[in-house]
Protein backbone atom coordinates (compact mmCIF):
# COMPACT_ATOMS: atom_id res chain seq x y z
CA UNK A 1 0.00 0.00 0.00
CA UNK A 2 1.12 3.42 -0.57
CA UNK A 3 2.32 5.83 2.38
CA UNK A 4 1.23 9.51 2.24
CA UNK A 5 4.26 11.62 4.18
CA UNK A 6 3.60 14.53 6.36
CA UNK A 7 6.91 16.10 5.81
CA UNK A 8 5.63 18.92 7.79
CA UNK A 9 5.42 16.97 10.59
CA UNK A 10 8.95 18.78 11.93
CA UNK A 11 7.57 21.77 12.18
CA UNK A 12 5.71 21.29 15.57
CA UNK A 13 8.56 20.19 17.99
CA UNK A 14 7.52 20.47 21.33
CA UNK A 15 10.19 21.69 24.22
CA UNK A 16 8.46 19.95 27.20
CA UNK A 17 5.75 18.37 28.45
CA UNK A 18 4.63 18.29 32.58
CA UNK A 19 4.98 14.99 33.71
CA UNK A 20 4.19 14.75 37.91
CA UNK A 21 5.27 18.14 38.04
CA UNK A 22 8.26 17.82 36.38
CA UNK A 23 8.95 19.35 32.83
CA UNK A 24 10.20 16.14 30.59
CA UNK A 25 11.41 16.13 26.99
CA UNK A 26 7.81 15.50 25.31
CA UNK A 27 6.86 11.98 24.61
CA UNK A 28 5.45 13.14 20.59
CA UNK A 29 8.71 14.56 19.40
CA UNK A 30 9.73 14.37 15.67
CA UNK A 31 12.21 10.94 15.60
CA UNK A 32 8.57 9.18 15.43
CA UNK A 33 7.38 9.70 12.43
CA UNK A 34 11.33 9.45 11.43
CA UNK A 35 11.39 6.33 12.43
CA UNK A 36 8.11 5.19 11.13
CA UNK A 37 9.12 6.31 7.81
CA UNK A 38 12.66 4.34 7.60
CA UNK A 39 10.64 1.81 8.86
CA UNK A 40 8.09 1.66 5.92
CA UNK A 41 11.12 2.46 3.22
CA UNK A 42 13.08 -0.52 4.65
CA UNK A 43 9.97 -2.85 3.94
CA UNK A 44 9.73 -1.76 0.55
CA UNK A 45 6.33 -1.09 1.47
CA UNK A 46 5.14 0.54 -1.95
CA UNK A 47 5.36 4.37 -2.71
CA UNK A 48 5.63 7.11 -0.68
CA UNK A 49 3.72 10.12 -1.78
CA UNK A 50 3.76 13.81 -1.10
CA UNK A 51 -0.18 14.66 0.13
CA UNK A 52 -2.11 16.81 -2.23
CA UNK A 53 -3.81 20.15 -0.83
CA UNK A 54 -7.20 20.58 -0.17
CA UNK A 55 -9.30 23.57 0.92
CA UNK A 56 -10.25 24.21 4.50
CA UNK A 57 -13.34 23.94 3.45
CA UNK A 58 -12.81 19.75 3.66
CA UNK A 59 -11.88 20.26 7.32
CA UNK A 60 -14.51 22.66 8.42
CA UNK A 61 -16.54 19.16 7.62
CA UNK A 62 -15.37 18.21 11.06
CA UNK A 63 -13.93 20.98 13.11
CA UNK A 64 -15.77 24.39 13.76
CA UNK A 65 -14.89 27.65 11.84
CA UNK A 66 -14.15 29.69 15.63
CA UNK A 67 -11.74 26.40 16.38
CA UNK A 68 -9.90 26.91 13.49
CA UNK A 69 -9.78 30.63 12.92
CA UNK A 70 -8.47 30.65 16.72
CA UNK A 71 -5.88 27.25 16.02
CA UNK A 72 -4.52 28.93 12.71
CA UNK A 73 -3.06 32.10 14.42
CA UNK A 74 -3.11 31.28 17.67
CA UNK A 75 0.54 30.67 18.39
CA UNK A 76 1.42 34.37 16.50
CA UNK A 77 -1.15 35.92 18.72
CA UNK A 78 0.39 34.38 21.60
CA UNK A 79 3.94 35.66 20.18
CA UNK A 80 2.67 39.40 19.91
CA UNK A 81 1.10 39.45 23.43
CA UNK A 82 5.09 38.60 24.49
CA UNK A 83 4.44 34.62 25.12
CA UNK A 84 7.67 32.85 24.42
CA UNK A 85 8.03 29.03 23.38
CA UNK A 86 5.41 26.70 22.99
CA UNK A 87 1.96 28.34 24.90
CA UNK A 88 0.02 26.11 27.11
CA UNK A 89 -3.69 26.55 28.81
CA UNK A 90 -4.15 27.70 31.86
CA UNK A 91 -7.89 28.59 32.59
CA UNK A 92 -10.69 25.96 31.48
CA UNK A 93 -14.46 26.75 31.45
CA UNK A 94 -15.90 23.96 33.16
CA UNK A 95 -19.29 22.97 34.06
CA UNK A 96 -21.84 25.71 34.60
CA UNK A 97 -19.41 28.13 33.34
CA UNK A 98 -20.13 29.38 29.57
CA UNK A 99 -18.78 28.05 26.36
CA UNK A 100 -20.61 29.71 23.80
CA UNK A 101 -19.76 33.34 24.46
CA UNK A 102 -16.30 33.85 22.42
CA UNK A 103 -13.55 35.61 24.96
CA UNK A 104 -11.05 38.17 23.93
CA UNK A 105 -8.57 37.13 26.00
CA UNK A 106 -6.06 35.09 24.53
CA UNK A 107 -5.65 32.31 27.55
CA UNK A 108 -9.38 32.19 28.19
CA UNK A 109 -9.15 31.29 24.12
CA UNK A 110 -6.69 28.58 24.60
CA UNK A 111 -8.66 27.15 27.52
CA UNK A 112 -11.78 27.24 25.80
CA UNK A 113 -10.44 25.50 23.16
CA UNK A 114 -8.40 22.85 24.64
CA UNK A 115 -9.23 20.21 27.31
CA UNK A 116 -5.53 19.68 28.76
CA UNK A 117 -2.03 20.96 29.64
CA UNK A 118 -0.19 18.14 28.06
CA UNK A 119 -0.43 19.86 24.69
CA UNK A 120 2.24 22.29 23.60
CA UNK A 121 0.95 24.71 21.28
CA UNK A 122 4.12 25.57 19.42
CA UNK A 123 4.88 27.69 16.63
CA UNK A 124 4.66 24.96 13.81
CA UNK A 125 1.77 22.74 15.29
CA UNK A 126 -1.01 24.59 12.69
CA UNK A 127 1.26 24.34 9.63
CA UNK A 128 2.29 20.24 10.83
CA UNK A 129 -1.27 19.60 11.70
CA UNK A 130 -2.37 21.51 8.68
CA UNK A 131 -0.16 19.41 6.02
CA UNK A 132 -1.66 16.25 7.87
CA UNK A 133 -4.88 16.82 7.95
CA UNK A 134 -4.17 17.04 3.58
CA UNK A 135 -2.26 13.31 3.98
CA UNK A 136 -5.91 12.15 5.86
CA UNK A 137 -7.54 13.55 2.76
CA UNK A 138 -5.16 12.24 -0.01
CA UNK A 139 -5.56 9.32 1.60
CA UNK A 140 -9.52 9.29 1.48
CA UNK A 141 -9.31 9.90 -1.94
CA UNK A 142 -6.91 7.53 -2.80
CA UNK A 143 -9.21 4.85 -1.11
CA UNK A 144 -12.15 6.52 -3.24
CA UNK A 145 -10.96 6.10 -6.65
CA UNK A 146 -9.68 2.13 -5.55
CA UNK A 147 -7.11 1.35 -3.69
CA UNK A 148 -7.86 -0.90 -1.33
CA UNK A 149 -5.73 0.27 1.12
CA UNK A 150 -2.95 3.15 2.14
CA UNK A 151 -1.32 4.67 5.13
CA UNK A 152 -1.29 8.07 6.60
CA UNK A 153 2.11 8.78 8.14
CA UNK A 154 1.57 12.06 10.15
CA UNK A 155 2.24 13.65 13.45
CA UNK A 156 0.81 15.18 15.68
CA UNK A 157 -2.04 13.01 15.98
CA UNK A 158 -5.04 13.89 15.56
CA UNK A 159 -7.91 11.02 17.64
CA UNK A 160 -8.22 13.32 20.77
CA UNK A 161 -9.35 16.83 18.78
CA UNK A 162 -12.85 17.44 18.95
CA UNK A 163 -15.00 19.31 17.00
CA UNK A 164 -13.52 22.34 18.71
CA UNK A 165 -10.92 21.20 20.61
CA UNK A 166 -7.29 20.28 20.76
CA UNK A 167 -6.01 18.07 23.63
CA UNK A 168 -3.97 14.64 24.19
CA UNK A 169 -1.11 16.10 21.66
CA UNK A 170 -3.98 16.39 18.75
CA UNK A 171 -5.19 19.40 17.03
CA UNK A 172 -6.95 18.40 14.02
CA UNK A 173 -8.65 14.98 14.16
CA UNK A 174 -7.72 13.36 10.45
CA UNK A 175 -8.85 10.06 11.03
CA UNK A 176 -12.12 12.15 11.05
CA UNK A 177 -11.26 14.23 8.57
CA UNK A 178 -10.74 11.09 6.19
CA UNK A 179 -14.28 10.11 7.31
CA UNK A 180 -15.92 12.64 6.41
CA UNK A 181 -14.10 13.33 3.21
CA UNK A 182 -15.10 9.50 2.08
CA UNK A 183 -18.68 10.38 2.73
CA UNK A 184 -18.67 13.39 0.79
CA UNK A 185 -17.48 11.30 -2.02
CA UNK A 186 -20.30 8.76 -1.82
CA UNK A 187 -19.65 6.56 0.77
CA UNK A 188 -22.76 5.69 2.65
CA UNK A 189 -21.03 4.44 5.76
CA UNK A 190 -17.83 4.56 6.98
CA UNK A 191 -16.34 2.70 10.29
CA UNK A 192 -13.90 3.95 12.68
CA UNK A 193 -11.71 1.28 13.92
CA UNK A 194 -9.13 3.28 17.19
CA UNK A 195 -6.76 0.42 18.55
CA UNK A 196 -4.50 3.10 20.27
CA UNK A 197 -4.18 2.69 23.81
CA UNK A 198 -6.17 5.96 24.91
CA UNK A 199 -9.85 6.24 23.93
CA UNK A 200 -9.77 8.64 20.96
CA UNK A 201 -12.64 11.10 22.65
CA UNK A 202 -12.21 13.37 19.87
CA UNK A 203 -13.62 11.11 17.03
CA UNK A 204 -16.02 10.05 19.32
CA UNK A 205 -17.29 13.58 20.31
CA UNK A 206 -17.54 14.19 16.09
CA UNK A 207 -19.85 11.30 15.23
CA UNK A 208 -21.61 10.54 18.39
CA UNK A 209 -25.02 11.74 17.66
CA UNK A 210 -24.69 10.05 13.41
CA UNK A 211 -25.62 7.03 12.17
CA UNK A 212 -23.38 7.30 8.98
CA UNK A 213 -19.57 6.59 11.08
CA UNK A 214 -19.37 4.01 13.43
CA UNK A 215 -16.97 4.85 15.69
CA UNK A 216 -15.32 1.72 17.41
CA UNK A 217 -12.43 1.93 20.42
CA UNK A 218 -10.18 -0.79 22.08
CA UNK A 219 -8.67 1.41 25.06
CA UNK A 220 -7.72 1.41 28.65
CA UNK A 221 -10.47 1.92 31.16
CA UNK A 222 -10.97 5.66 31.58
CA UNK A 223 -11.11 5.35 34.98
CA UNK A 224 -7.40 5.15 34.86
CA UNK A 225 -6.28 5.78 31.81
CA UNK A 226 -6.30 9.37 29.66
CA UNK A 227 -8.45 11.02 28.66
CA UNK A 228 -10.39 9.82 32.03
CA UNK A 229 -13.55 11.84 31.07
CA UNK A 230 -14.93 9.96 28.13
CA UNK A 231 -14.30 5.76 26.86
CA UNK A 232 -16.58 4.12 29.38
CA UNK A 233 -18.62 1.15 27.62
CA UNK A 234 -22.06 2.80 28.49
CA UNK A 235 -21.43 5.28 26.26
CA UNK A 236 -23.31 4.18 22.72
CA UNK A 237 -24.60 6.93 20.74
CA UNK A 238 -27.00 9.63 21.31
CA UNK A 239 -30.19 10.64 19.06
CA UNK A 240 -29.38 8.95 15.20
CA UNK A 241 -26.23 7.69 16.26
CA UNK A 242 -27.84 5.71 19.42
CA UNK A 243 -25.97 2.12 18.70
CA UNK A 244 -23.04 3.33 16.15
CA UNK A 245 -20.66 3.72 19.24
CA UNK A 246 -19.17 1.17 20.69
CA UNK A 247 -16.32 1.28 23.21
CA UNK A 248 -14.24 -1.46 24.54
CA UNK A 249 -12.28 -0.58 27.76
CA UNK A 250 -9.91 -3.31 29.30
CA UNK A 251 -8.02 -2.36 32.86
CA UNK A 252 -4.58 -0.93 32.67
CA UNK A 253 -2.12 -4.02 32.41
CA UNK A 254 -4.86 -6.17 30.60
CA UNK A 255 -3.40 -9.07 28.83
CA UNK A 256 -2.63 -9.62 25.26
CA UNK A 257 -5.31 -12.32 25.18
CA UNK A 258 -7.91 -10.16 26.29
CA UNK A 259 -6.81 -6.94 23.91
CA UNK A 260 -7.35 -9.87 21.23
CA UNK A 261 -10.93 -10.95 22.40
CA UNK A 262 -12.14 -7.35 22.29
CA UNK A 263 -10.76 -6.99 18.59
CA UNK A 264 -12.35 -9.75 17.85
CA UNK A 265 -15.91 -7.42 19.47
CA UNK A 266 -14.97 -4.90 17.57
CA UNK A 267 -14.10 -6.49 14.19
CA UNK A 268 -17.75 -8.25 14.64
CA UNK A 269 -19.42 -4.96 15.26
CA UNK A 270 -17.47 -3.52 12.11
CA UNK A 271 -18.87 -6.46 10.29
CA UNK A 272 -22.16 -5.66 10.79
CA UNK A 273 -21.98 -1.98 10.23
CA UNK A 274 -21.44 -3.64 6.48
CA UNK A 275 -19.17 0.20 6.02
CA UNK A 276 -18.17 0.77 2.92
CA UNK A 277 -14.43 1.83 3.95
CA UNK A 278 -12.79 1.13 7.01
CA UNK A 279 -10.38 3.80 9.15
CA UNK A 280 -8.26 2.44 11.35
CA UNK A 281 -6.81 4.68 14.03
CA UNK A 282 -3.76 3.13 14.47
CA UNK A 283 -1.67 3.98 17.54
CA UNK A 284 0.95 1.60 18.74
CA UNK A 285 1.40 2.45 22.35
CA UNK A 286 -0.03 -0.71 23.60
CA UNK A 287 2.93 -2.05 23.05
CA UNK A 288 4.42 -3.71 25.86
CA UNK A 289 7.54 -1.29 25.97
CA UNK A 290 5.56 2.11 25.95
CA UNK A 291 6.17 4.77 28.18
CA UNK A 292 3.23 6.18 29.14
CA UNK A 293 0.52 2.97 28.69
CA UNK A 294 -0.12 -0.04 29.89
CA UNK A 295 -0.91 -3.15 27.46
CA UNK A 296 1.80 -5.63 26.70
CA UNK A 297 1.56 -6.30 22.68
CA UNK A 298 4.82 -7.76 21.40
CA UNK A 299 6.25 -6.72 18.06
CA UNK A 300 4.91 -10.25 17.21
CA UNK A 301 1.59 -9.32 17.92
CA UNK A 302 1.10 -6.31 15.20
CA UNK A 303 1.33 -8.63 11.76
CA UNK A 304 -1.86 -10.53 13.39
CA UNK A 305 -3.85 -7.53 14.25
CA UNK A 306 -2.99 -6.15 10.43
CA UNK A 307 -4.12 -9.72 8.96
CA UNK A 308 -7.30 -9.51 11.01
CA UNK A 309 -8.17 -6.14 9.58
CA UNK A 310 -7.20 -7.16 5.98
CA UNK A 311 -10.24 -10.36 6.93
CA UNK A 312 -13.15 -7.48 6.63
CA UNK A 313 -12.21 -7.40 3.16
CA UNK A 314 -12.48 -3.54 3.36
CA UNK A 315 -10.83 -0.66 1.62
CA UNK A 316 -8.50 0.64 4.54
CA UNK A 317 -7.13 3.94 5.68
CA UNK A 318 -4.48 3.42 8.14
CA UNK A 319 -4.15 6.90 9.97
CA UNK A 320 -0.72 7.32 12.38
CA UNK A 321 -1.62 7.97 15.70
CA UNK A 322 0.17 7.31 18.89
CA UNK A 323 2.98 4.91 19.77
CA UNK A 324 5.70 6.44 22.40
CA UNK A 325 8.65 3.46 22.59
CA UNK A 326 10.16 5.32 19.23
CA UNK A 327 13.06 2.75 18.44
CA UNK A 328 10.38 0.57 18.42
CA UNK A 329 7.36 2.65 16.44
CA UNK A 330 8.23 1.65 13.13
CA UNK A 331 8.17 -2.24 13.23
CA UNK A 332 4.96 -2.30 15.24
CA UNK A 333 3.43 -0.08 12.54
CA UNK A 334 5.03 -1.67 9.64
CA UNK A 335 3.95 -4.53 11.13
CA UNK A 336 0.35 -3.55 10.82
CA UNK A 337 0.79 -2.80 7.50
CA UNK A 338 2.86 -6.05 6.36
CA UNK A 339 0.31 -7.99 8.26
CA UNK A 340 -2.64 -6.38 6.07
CA UNK A 341 -0.84 -7.01 2.75
CA UNK A 342 0.08 -10.69 3.80
CA UNK A 343 -2.84 -11.96 3.91
C1 LIG B 1 -2.07 10.67 22.80
B1 LIG B 1 -2.40 9.48 21.93
C2 LIG B 1 0.46 14.09 30.83
C3 LIG B 1 0.52 12.67 30.34
C4 LIG B 1 -0.69 12.32 29.53
C5 LIG B 1 -1.62 12.55 27.32
C6 LIG B 1 -1.44 11.33 26.51
C7 LIG B 1 -1.93 11.57 25.12
C8 LIG B 1 -1.84 10.35 24.24
N1 LIG B 1 1.73 14.59 31.23
N2 LIG B 1 -0.56 12.83 28.22
O1 LIG B 1 -3.62 8.87 22.18
O2 LIG B 1 -1.38 8.48 21.86
ZN1 LIG C 1 -2.47 6.93 22.57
Amino acid sequence: MKTIYNAAHRAHQAEHEFFRGEKVAAFEKVERADWVLRAVETAKLDDVLQPKSFDDACIERVHSPRYLSFLRRAHAEYQSLGGTGDAFPSVWPIRGMRSDALPENFAARMGLFSFDSGTPLTSGSWAAARAGADCALTGADLLSSGERAAFVLTRPPGHHAGSDFFGGYCFLNNAAIAAQRLLDLGCKRVAILDVDYHHGNGTQEIFYGRDDVLFVSIHGDPITEYPFFLGHADECGAGDGVGFNLNLPLPAGASVASWFAALETGLQRVRGYAPDALIVSLGVDTFEGDPISHFSLKTSDYPKLGALIESLGLPTLFVLEGGYAVAEIGDNVVGVLRGFEAR
